[in-house]
């Protein structure tokens, strides 16, 4: 599993994109993705990155029906990949970069074991709007689920909006979301999207990291998973959401 991980490491440093695993190796599995995922990250740790979070994908229809793939998957997120609030994000950076609508928590307290969704929400600390831009390793955006999840979900980016306080928003499972590109709105979306309740999508995560023997440490920062499709990233772009009542967040896209 390490030379796999190995081989998407290089292929994101190089910006250069690998076929997927399944179509040499049927066999490789679910969770052969998630192992060769925890040495993908131990190899952006060696280089100094730190953890800071999670994300969870494949948590919307649309996001289901854009790539094909039905189940709920999680990676990481780490220091290196935030693009500040109304920075800039370098296309030559990534191979074939997309951006989507997320909602984003920021946890005051630790999660551990299988807390009810009650329980996750009284662990949050903040609610955010936030954009995720995913850019596959693998050629064509095409994988399946064991080669998704090895390359980290896809993950290589992530803008935080203004941090709210939970009780400052009425219902966090029908926010409106609209997904702009250059001022014009691409994308529609609700907070509905993300199965039916974004903490909805938390709470799985932290049922998903404590099978594995793992927990969201106190301060993490979890992006829910996109709310619509993804849209595909050009120079000279400027995206932004607007999130009801969570306001709105953006950057460019240069060079
Ligand atoms: C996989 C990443 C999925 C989401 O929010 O659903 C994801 C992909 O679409 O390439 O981040
Ligand atoms: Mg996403």
């Amino acid at each position: 599993m390490k030379k796999i991980a190995e081989q998407l490491y290089a292929a994101e440093q190089n910006r250069k994109c690998v076929k997927r695993f399944t179509a040499a190796q049927p066999d490789f599995s679910l969770a052969q993705g998630y192992q060769v995922q925890r040495e993908l990250l131990a190899l952006h740790q060696a280089q100094g990155a730190k953890l800071v979070g999670r994300k969870m994908g494949m948590t919307s229809r649309p996001k289901m029906q854009q790539m094909g793939i039905h189940s709920p998957i999680h990676g990481f997120l780490t220091s290196r990949m935030q693009v500040p609030e109304g920075g800039f994000f370098s296309l030559g950076r990534g191979i074939h970069p997309k951006v989507e609508p997320e909602i984003a928590f920021l946890l005051d307290r630790e999660l551990a074991g299988r807390p009810s969704l009650p329980e996750v929400f009284r662990a949050v600390g903040g609610v955010m709007a936030a954009l995720e831009i995913i850019d596959s390793r693998y050629e064509n955006f095409e994988f399946q689920l064991p080669d998704v999840v090895a390359d980290n979900c896809s993950s290589s980016g992530f803008v935080l909006g203004p941090l709210h306080a939970k009780g400052q928003i009425s219902d966090l499972a029908n926010l409106g979301m609209v997904l702009e590109q250059n001022g014009k709105p691409m994308q529609f979306g609700s907070s509905a999207a993300i199965l039916g309740n974004p903490l909805r999508s938390l709470t799985d995560l932290v049922h998903l990291l404590d099978a594995e023997g793992t927990s969201l440490p106190a301060g993490a920062v979890v992006l829910a998973g996109g709310a619509t499709a993804a849209i595909p990233l050009a120079v000279g772009q400027w995206i932004r959401v607007q999130v009801q009542e969570l306001g709105s967040v953006e950057f460019r896209v240069q060079a």
